[in-house]
């Protein structure tokens, strides 16, 4: 008794036991039923941040839950090793890339295992280590052997700060998102991935997505981009230039009768063509080219425009109208180039306007009459179309589909569906990256290394400059090889991946981690997936989580595995955010958490950043609330260690005891408690509730031992509430309940323990009513527990007799529910 609750001590020993004890390995020949959770891998940047502690406190807590609940539960970590700051950090203290890494792993591998995040250390992978990005290299070979990485000259993003080319997605506002500086246009060879390729299926297998946040499937669905419209062939009206025609996509075939002219893109190769005799022309395509591409592509540049001089046949009306070329269209999209049909488009409209050109209304909204000489805008919805020969007459939807069957028929294009996403650009000319495994030979031309010959290694003895020409190219014994054709001499590829490639399949490799023959053993893997729950920042909703489900689908085809999709749920959560801003160095608003452990202890910190809201929610960091959490965990501590005697003699229940009011009033409490904190994890990871739960159930406990003396069966109920907060709270705060769980006798640690259970006839289930509308009437009650899932209200309401009485013979649109209180059943009136 009196012994202080000494966080420091009992958080290193249970740390240094953990690691003894192996604790949290696991292996697929366990008969346990799996559970795969995940948490984002880090960049080794020097050191772990509160995003970071967040992150892996949720991750943690759930894998210690699943672990209590009996799943062999794999949970590993690694580190996103490869990229750009180790070679700026090189730059600026002079320290070689690996050397800066491998330490900033090092330092913060002791920071993760000083909170005590239950990894499985003996998966732990860098994807620096050549082990690893080997295989980035042969998913490479495997991919140029089935045409899905390909080689091609274009425009790319150039920051000419970093001196590298960006990924479309690393431009934000036109601006490097690393370091903010105005992003440039270059013309370069380049790598690819053909991620276009699975356009479509990763578009649809979001149906089968339902664990993933709204949001991010919404991010993806847009980034993706799905256009269904038509192509459609306008011919040259002269027989210049070799005759021929321009084939422009577009999404509103049904005003093809108001397209007054032709636009292509500068950087269309009829453009060239026509530009070879039209110096005007030429020097409008040399300015524009230059302009800013993601500018260009978000529309925020004033629209510039120049005719060629040349006329094409629209093929609906027979009629000539000019061919021009302009800023706004784009060359990446559809076909590069547009039919424009100023009185129903906002883009040719002020085109049309700044330029005289003709505007024709072919589409009437239900009540007006249009006229096109006095519009004030383009009408770009859908109506009914005028003046469209035989088609006249038709609404919009219906003409689409006769136009559509007739350019069919007729040989002058097709239906198209066209994607917004584009292929991904991985090369990047930088050192610290996947070396791409492929060969220059001035007789075989381009190949890829021999597999046996794979890796190809990073070489150590670089000379980092920050300047324009890739770092590999200077190094002669890198860049010099032999021909894997000819065995002449060659020169390899000197472009690094992307380090969005790293990350793309780690989740797998960590199934199999020293496999050495493959990137893993698809048997071994095929346990574990696919990962129960993946837990990142909401700021990899496009970039990575695109690329993992594109990787997954990839090695699909590769035969690696079946799985269509990776993830079964994903959760995305919040910032934590300080001073209303997020954590940065900049704003200089960081908390370290290296000081809060040092000041209350990791569980403490742990505890704090699950309490303050909900995994997808912010977190403000506010030191003062800190003390709650501390408060809380001491409140324990001292109540075990002031009772320990007690709680020790008393003797389990036997369920023949007849409770005295108070006492049955705690077990009905702890069973509440222990009901409401496990629906809470799983059904919702609505970790800041479940918390919120055990801090009352102490309370009753402090309670229920006041006035002294009493009397044994007292105690067993007490015995009964001490132990279900120490279990329910070894998820959050591991540690103190290790320590605790120790003290009253148990001698094997939590790992022999598992959740605890409620007895729902002791809980007595806290019922709630809901009023059931049906479109906004009142028809009917329904009394259900509280935990009950939303789907079940649901399916209890739609079954109320009364309620069936207003739905029957109706079409069902919605079901809303208000938790606790409210159904609303909408349907057809
Ligand atoms: C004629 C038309 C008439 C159009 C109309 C729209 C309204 P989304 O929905 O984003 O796919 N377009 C096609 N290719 C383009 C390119 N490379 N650069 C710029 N614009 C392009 O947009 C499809 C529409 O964007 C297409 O349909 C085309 O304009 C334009 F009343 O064609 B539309
Ligand atoms: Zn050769």
């Amino acid at each position: 008794m009196g012994r202080p609750y000494e966080f420091e001590e009992i958080e290193r020993k249970w740390q240094a036991r953990w690691l003894e004890t192996r604790e949290f390995e696991a292996s697929e020949t366990d008969e346990r039923p799996k559970y795969y959770c995940l948490e984002m891998l880090p960049y080794p940047s020097g050191k772990i941040h509160m995003g970071h502690v967040r992150n892996y406190s949720i991750g943690d807590a759930i894998a210690r839950f699943k672990r209590a609940k009996g799943f062999n539960v794999l949970h590993p970590i690694g580190w996103d090793a490869l990229g750009l700051p180790a070679e700026n950090a090189a730059l600026k203290h002079g320290a070689h890339p690996e050397d800066w890494t491998r330490a900033n792993i090092a330092h913060m591998k002791r920071q993760l295992q000083r909170l005590g995040f239950s990894y499985a250390w003996d998966r732990e992978i860098a994807t620096c280590d050549p082990d690893y990005y080997r295989w980035n290299q042969w998913f490479f070979i495997q991919m140029w052997n089935k045409g899905l990485a390909f080689r091609k000259k274009g425009a790319v993003n150039w920051c000419p700060v970093d001196l590298t080319v960006l990924a479309n997605e690393q431009v934000v506002d036109g601006r490097c998102w690393r370091c903010d500086a105005q992003v440039v246009n270059k013309e370069l060879e380049q790598w690819f991935l053909r991620i276009t390729r699975f356009a479509e299926p990763l578009l649809a297998d979001m149906e089968g997505l339902p664990g993933w946040p709204s949001t991010v499937l919404t991010l993806q669905r847009n980034w993706i981009g799905r256009s269904e419209g038509s192509e459609i062939e306008f011919a040259l009206a002269d027989p210049t230039h070799g005759g021929g025609s321009i084939r422009v996509f577009t999404t509103r075939i049904d005003t093809v009768y108001g397209a007054t002219f032709v636009v292509l893109a500068p950087e269309h190769p009829l453009t060239s063509r026509l530009a070879a005799s039209n110096p005007a022309l030429g020097s409008y395509v040399e300015t524009t080219v230059r302009e800013d591409k993601e500018k260009r592509r978000l529309g925020e540049l004033e629209q510039t425009g120049i005719a060629t001089g040349h006329d094409a046949l629209n093929p609906f009306t027979r009629e000539r109208i000019p061919i021009w070329v302009a800023n706004y269209v784009l060359m990446d999209y559809g076909t590069g180039a547009v039919m424009a049909v100023p009185a129903h488009d906002d883009r040719d409209f002020a085109f049309a306007r700044a330029h005289g050109l003709a505007m024709k209304a072919v589409i009437q909204p239900p009540s007006a009459d249009l006229d096109a000489r006095t519009m004030q805008n383009a009408f770009t919805d859908h109506g009914t179309l005028v003046d469209s020969g035989e088609f006249t007459g038709l609404p919009s939807l219906d003409a689409i589909r006769a136009m559509n069957a007739k350019i069919e028929r007729e040989g002058l294009g097709k239906s198209a569906v066209t994607y917004k996403i584009r292929d991904w650009g991985i090369s990047r000319q930088r050192y610290w990256g996947t070396p791409i495994p492929m060969v220059y030979c001035d007789e075989c031309g381009i190949l890829p290394v021999r597999e046996t010959d794979l890796p190809v290694l990073l070489p150590r003895d670089v000379t980092i400059t920050g300047k324009g020409e890739s770092v590999l190219r200077n190094n002669r014994s890198f860049l010099e090889t032999t021909c894997p054709g000819c065995d002449r001499p060659a020169r390899r590829e000197t472009d690094t991946m992307d380090t969005f490639v790293d990350s793309s399949w780690y989740f797998y490799r960590y199934t199999d981690p020293r496999c050495s023959d493959g990137p893993f053993r698809p048997e071994v893997a095929r346990h574990w997936f696919p990962i129960d729950v993946y837990i990142g920042g909401i700021e990899h909703a496009i970039l990575h989580l695109i690329y993992a489900r594109f990787w997954t689908k990839m090695m699909r085809e590769l035969g690696l595995t079946e799985d269509a999709e990776p993830v079964d749920v994903q959760l995305s959560q919040g910032m934590v955010i300080k001073d209303g801003a997020k954590m940065s160095k900049n704003k200089g608003n960081v908390v370290e958490p290296d000081e809060v452990v040092a000041q209350y202890g990791a569980d403490t910190l742990r505890l704090y950043v699950l309490f303050e809201a909900p995994p997808e929610k912010e977190v403000s960091w506010t030191d003062q609330r800190l003390e709650g959490p501390a408060r809380f965990l001491q409140r324990i501590w001292r109540f075990v260690d002031n009772e320990v005697d007690a709680l020790a003699s008393a003797s389990p229940i036997e369920g023949n005891e007849s409770w005295n009011e108070l006492e049955s009033s705690l077990r009905k409490k702890t069973h509440q408690t222990i009901q409401r904190v496990t629906h809470d994890i799983e059904e919702r990871f609505h970790l800041n509730t479940a918390i919120a739960a055990i801090m009352e159930l102490v309370n009753e406990m402090y309670r229920a031992v006041e006035p002294r003396p009493l009397r044994d069966d007292t105690w067993k109920v007490v015995r009964e509430a001490t132990e279900a907060v120490i279990l329910l709270l070894s998820p959050f705060a591991p540690h103190v309940a290790e320590e605790l769980w120790e003290t009253l006798g148990y001698g094997n640690g939590l790992r022999s323990a598992s959740w605890p259970r409620f007895d729902s006839e002791v809980a007595a289930d806290e019922k709630t009513t809901f009023v059931v509308q049906v479109n906004g009437k009142l028809r009917g009650r329904i009394e259900v527990s509280v935990y009950e899932s939303e789907e079940e209200v649901k399916r209890l309401a739609l079954a109320d007799e009364n309620v069936k009485r207003f739905t029957e013979g109706k079409e069902l649109r919605r079901v809303i529910v208000v938790p606790r209180r409210l159904v609303n059943v909408v349907v057809s009136p």
